[in-house]
């Protein structure tokens, strides 16, 4: 796996010491400075056997989505072969994938949720 980019950049204290200059010692602290998260993509891929309907529960039940947009995105997957079913942090969408790939299994589907740097 490629080696992650440190997201946060920490500047040392500025340390003077006795001696150096007037005897006496000065630190700065400066601010830590936090990148934003990285966001990924979770997507579902359309295959010839996963009901729409069940579908259509897993956006509703898994990505908040109403009864209207679940079926719109539904449809584009169905039409297109992939879509986006939301953006979240990586532990987020990676455990996203997990829950609904369990739940494609335990009902008999073959439904396929991936997820993708976005
Ligand atoms: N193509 C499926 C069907 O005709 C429906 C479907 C939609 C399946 C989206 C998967 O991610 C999917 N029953």
């Amino acid at each position: 796996m490629a080696a992650q980019k440190p997201r946060v950049t920490v500047t040392q204290p500025i340390v003077t010491l006795p001696g150096e200059g007037q005897g006496s010692v000065v630190v700065e602290r400066q601010a830590a400075r936090t990148e934003p998260p990285r966001l990924y993509q979770v997507i579902l891929l359309n295959d010839d056997y996963t009901p729409m309907e069940f579908v259509v529960m897993i956006l509703q039940e898994f990505f908040n989505h109403d009864l209207e947009t679940a079926t719109q995105i539904m449809l584009k997957i169905h039409h297109e072969g992939r879509g986006v079913c939301g953006v979240f942090t990586k532990d987020v969408a990676a455990t996203k994938v997990e829950s609904v790939s369990t739940a494609a299994r335990r009902s008999g589907h073959p439904l396929q949720c991936i997820l993708e740097a976005a």
